[in-house]
């Protein structure tokens, strides 16, 4: 069997990647690279499903690619690339779309959230068909398949999981209608940091669109404020550092953040905080982030100041992709009946 596969994408949306994004994602995609061949894109085409400023788009999309450099992607060993450099990820989603259901379409979750809060003359169509781009991203990097085919893995949060379901529905029907073409992708979730909260609001996602300033810790953040949002980060009226979903929330979004940065679990941690109080575990957990962060944020900075560097090494991304990519696009095209073009 040769190497297993692994693809995923992040938006350049905000300034800043968040903790959110950091341990339910990218931390993996990094972890990944030693044992996957990767493809890691920065998902500019789902960025324009809500209006953005071209300019800061352009800016956002170096930074998102700094930052994934710095935290550790290696651009020799992955497929680091923009998605609008890969002309093919537009036209397979639009293959997949035509066999998509509407109805199956409007079941997803994170439109309607989204919708609702934008209010419908503010939501575009692209929003809405979103997820089978999602789909196309994944599927264009499908390993050949057959009885050999190694697994292919997407590495996400929580919040992806029904997109990913969808995903795996669309490939097995184009499987189905016209033969074997796709490898069907599994979601690569780690249980524990599966859905990092928001510091204010413990029981909704952490999210770079919906969370308060205050709620978000961005890995960009300066240590000043970084250490004032641990500090005030809302938790329960008790005392007792324990674990518990229902009454304490905050606390048990706290202790996940600190076992995923320090390699612990939560009972460990349990034991290591009792008798102390909600002060010291907060001080602790700022400073363990701070320590993962500062060097990032640095790296990113050194990263920005090489315009040339970073565009060279997302021209190299783009080529590995687009071989890959094209290869299989002839193969749908093909498949579907489209007549091929003679010269
Ligand atoms: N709070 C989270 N906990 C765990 N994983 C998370 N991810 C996002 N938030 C959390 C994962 O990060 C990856 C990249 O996300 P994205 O760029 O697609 O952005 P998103 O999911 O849209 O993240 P946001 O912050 O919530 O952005 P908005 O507000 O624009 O929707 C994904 O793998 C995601 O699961």
């Amino acid at each position: 069997m040769s190497t297993p596969r692994v693809l995923s994408g992040i938006q350049p949306t905000a300034d800043s990647f968040h903790l959110g994004n950091y341990l339910g994602a990218l931390r993996q995609w990094v972890a990944l690279q030693d044992d996957h061949e990767a493809f890691y894109c920065v998902v500019d085409l789902h960025a324009i499903t809500v209006e953005q400023a071209p300019e800061l788009l352009r800016r956002r999309t170096k930074l998102a690619t700094a930052q994934l450099l710095a935290m550790g992607v290696d651009p020799e060993r992955s497929a680091l690339f923009v998605q609008s450099h890969v002309r093919e990820h537009s036209e397979l989603a639009w293959i997949l779309s035509c066999i998509t259901g509407f109805g199956e379409a409007g079941r997803m979750t994170q439109f309607k959230d989204k919708s609702t809060k934008q209010g419908s003359a503010a939501t575009s169509v692209g929003l809405f068909t979103y997820p089978i781009l999602q789909a196309a991203d994944i599927l264009l990097y499908t390993p050949s398949p057959g009885e050999h085919a190694p697994p292919f893995q997407v590495p996400v949060g929580e919040d992806q999981r029904q997109h990913l379901e969808l995903t795996r529905t669309l490939a097995q029907r184009f499987n189905h209608r016209y033969g074997d073409t796709f490898v069907v992708p599994e979601a690569y979730i780690l249980k524990n940091t599966a859905k990092i909260t928001d510091l204010q609001e413990p029981t909704a996602k952490m999210s770079k669109s919906a969370s308060s300033p205050a709620g978000i810790v961005d890995v960009m953040e300066a240590p000043g404020p970084l250490r004032k949002k641990f500090m005030r980060a809302v938790t329960d009226t008790g005392t007792e550092i324990k674990a518990d979903l229902e009454g304490k929330p905050g606390i048990t979004n706290l202790l996940a953040i600190m076992a995923a940065l320090d390699h612990s679990n939560v009972p460990e941690l349990e034991q290591r905080y009792a008798g102390q109080g909600y002060g010291q575990l907060k001080k602790d957990l700022a400073e363990l982030v701070m320590d993962t962060f500062t060097p990032i944020r640095e790296r990113t900075e050194a990263l920005l100041a090489d315009d040339r560097q970073l565009e060279a090494i997302l021209a190299q991304g783009a080529g590995k992709a687009r071989g890959v990519a094209a290869q299989t696009m002839e193969v749908v095209r093909d498949r579907v009946g489209f007549l091929g073009r003679a010269g």
